[in-house]
């Protein structure tokens, strides 16, 4: 609970030091124009931003020296969710947003969807766009897929989007728009509907390209009808790649890391401001829920931070999983207010379908709770506990037991789980250190991180905290309450019961972009579709895809070169064609693609 005052009292300091222009006049023609002809819909438009990698730490009002004026305001002006709680990794966080089910439910609780598997979001499983479509949704998705490819039925263009312009993998260049995943498995990533948006690949960075896209869908938008549009951001998720324009107030940091992520989240705040300010010009803003979260916590060898919590992203540790959101909306009936019950990703399903006066049916069998009461009225929130996450793959505790888990559970297994205040982890939740704000020199350390190191945790294959008084992690209970140990690891082994078998198939070969087009696309054909098509491996675009839902244009047949080499080549020269600005960050691309396989090893 002192976290908060004491965040709260920097957030007011933040504030203060960040002056931005306010947003413009929000009467426009536009909009008076869209009232004059109809009443508007009672649905209101929703407006999700899912940031990548953003940490805890990373807004300017829990602290951060990273300056986030608009976050700052959308947030104080609106509801901070300051006991919200997303998984640790991209494909975990965005299967649940999507779903309102926990991974157990879906089979995706190990890992992340690899580029290579044959895998992907399961085709059963009920998405929030398709719920929100069924009631009169038009729904756009910009950014950042990460819930498979390998068949076409995978597309977001499929699984409820009416459009989709964005990528398909975990990450990528931020200019060139090209992904490597590992040695020779190189391709281009940016998709317009189902197609390869080449007329794209000019170096424009991301931030402000989906920026773009999504200030023209709200133009193009009659806001009379309901609008479902879900932007995930490429930031602020490594690499670390930047206009320069953005540095320019960071030469303070001397971390070079925290200095280029911190220019990168200052891009993304400038990003939501743009769309916020679209929001109000086209007419969309007095019926309007906005959303922002990230999807994970921060990665500090790549910029990020969670401080004080503990551990990073891909962990279960506080760091890892407690997460930076907040709503903004006129809708809301208490504003400026902090939402301290417990509010987790999975909860948006159900939510924003009643909201948006879709059905929930019992079938759907949902993890997720209706949290707007709590978020908009200050209620108690409906939600008591968080299954984040049993892994039935990841076993490696080496002191794990059924015996050290009271002969109900074994410790091996990484599983964690809140129940109320406490929480209860078991198996290895990964790395563990705190890593508080680096404030060394510039001269010969700068990019190493310093960290606190735990030793006492060593062979621990169980751990109990009480977050509400301890949210850092620094005291484990579990041997002073047995007891409580005992009935959170009975509630694992029911909510086991319930799990569906892990899908994490083997990597396959033929994901290669270069059998592909040169990008990274759907590749896996079924027996008899093969035949059908002769075995049409190198089109990835033509005329194959009968029946295929198109959306937006700009598609184009792929370059025939398809080579790796030919790929930088072409990037390279589109980028040097830009200008000075862009061509370091493409050289930082292809030290990315060098070692790629490595620093995907710290930060998917
Ligand atoms: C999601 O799909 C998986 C895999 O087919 C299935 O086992 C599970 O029951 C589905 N869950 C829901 C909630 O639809
Ligand atoms: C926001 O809009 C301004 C004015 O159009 C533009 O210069 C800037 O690049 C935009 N920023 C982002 C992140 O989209
Ligand atoms: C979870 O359930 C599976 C399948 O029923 C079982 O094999 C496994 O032992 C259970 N895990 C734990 C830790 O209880
Ligand atoms: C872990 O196991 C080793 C070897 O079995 C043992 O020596 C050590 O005390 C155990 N550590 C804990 C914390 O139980
Ligand atoms: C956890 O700590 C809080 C704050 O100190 C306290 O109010 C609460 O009773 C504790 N919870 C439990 C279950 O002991
Ligand atoms: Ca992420």
């Amino acid at each position: 609970m002192f976290t908060f005052v004491l965040l709260g009292g920097l957030y007011v300091l933040s504030t203060i030091t960040c002056g931005y222009a306010s947003w413009g006049n929000p009467d426009s023609n536009v909009k008076n124009q869209a009232n004059e002809f109809d009443k508007p819909s009672t649905q209101p438009h929703i407006i999700f931003i899912l940031a990548d990698d953003q940490g805890f730490r990373d807004v300017g009002y829990h602290g951060s020296e990273i300056k986030t004026p608009t976050l700052d305001r959308l947030a104080s002006e609106g509801v901070k969710l300051e006991n919200y709680y997303v998984q640790p990794m991209c494909s975990p966080s965005r299967s649940q947003f999507m779903t309102g089910r926990y991974q157990i439910h879906t089979g995706l609780q190990h890992s992340i969807i690899r580029a290579a598997q044959p895998n992907c979001l399961p085709l059963e499983n009920v998405t929030l766009p398709q719920k929100l479509k069924a009631v009169g949704y038009a729904t756009h998705m910009v950014g950042k897929w990460h819930l498979g490819f390998y068949r076409r039925e995978c597309m977001p263009t499929r699984r409820g989007f009416d459009s989709f312009f964005g990528y398909l993998l975990g990450s990528g260049d931020y200019y060139s728009h090209y992904k490597c995943d590992g040695p020779g498995m190189c391709g281009y990533d940016l998709y317009d509907g189902e197609e390869a948006a080449w007329d794209q690949a000019r170096g424009v960075y991301s931030t402000l390209m989906y920026t773009q896209r999504a200030v023209d869908l709200l133009a193009a938008h009659d806001p009379r009808r309901p609008l479902f549009l879900y932007l995930a951001y490429q930031a602020v998720h490594s690499p670390l790649q930047v206009p320069v324009r953005y540095l320019e107030r960071y030469k303070s940091i001397t971390n070079l890391h925290r200095r280029k992520y911190a220019a990168m989240v200052t891009c993304l705040d400038e990003a939501v401001h743009n769309v916020t300010l679209a929001l109000k010009r086209y007419g969309f803003y007095d019926n309007s829920i906005l959303v922002y979260s990230t999807d994970n916590g921060g990665q500090p060898m790549a910029g990020g931070s969670n401080w004080p919590l503990r551990g990073s992203k891909g962990t279960y540790w506080e760091g890892g999983v407690r997460a930076v959101g907040f709503v903004h909306s006129p809708l809301l009936l208490k504003k400026g207010t902090r939402c301290r019950g417990l509010v987790h990703i999975t909860d948006w399903f159900p939510t924003l379908v009643t909201l948006g006066e879709g059905m929930l049916e019992e079938d759907l069998q949902l993890d997720g709770y209706d949290v707007w009461e709590a978020i908009s009225e200050g209620f108690p929130s409906p939600r008591q506990d968080i299954l984040h996450n049993i892994d039935p793959i990841y076993t490696k505790a080496k002191n794990g037991s059924w015996k050290a888990g009271h002969g109900v559970w074994n410790t091996a297994v990484q599983a964690a789980i809140r129940v109320g205040d406490w929480k209860l982890l078991t198996g290895v939740p990964g790395y563990g250190d705190w890593v508080p704000p680096q404030t060394f020199s510039a001269v010969l350390l700068s990019n190493r991180w310093h960290s606190e190191r735990v030793r006492w945790d060593r062979g621990k294959s169980v751990w109990l905290f009480n977050i509400t008084a301890d949210p850092y992690e620094r005291l484990d209970l579990s041997r002073r309450f047995p007891g409580v140990v005992k009935r959170l690891l009975l509630r694992l082994a029911h909510y086991n019961k319930t799990a569906v078998p892990v899908r994490y198939p083997a990597k396959d070969s033929r994901s290669n972009p270069q059998l592909n087009g040169g990008v990274w696309g759907p590749w896996y054909k079924e027996k008899e579709q093969e035949e059908e098509e002769g075995g049409a491996t190198c089109s990835p675009t033509g005329s194959t895809r009968g029946g295929a839902r198109r959306s937006g244009g700009g598609s184009r047949r792929g370059p025939s070169e398809t080579s790796l080499l030919a790929g930088w080549r072409r990037a390279r020269a589109s980028l040097e064609s830009q200008g000075s600005q862009a061509v370091p960050a493409c050289r930082a691309c292809l030290f990315h693609c060098f070692f790629g396989v490595l620093w995907d090893i710290w930060t998917w």
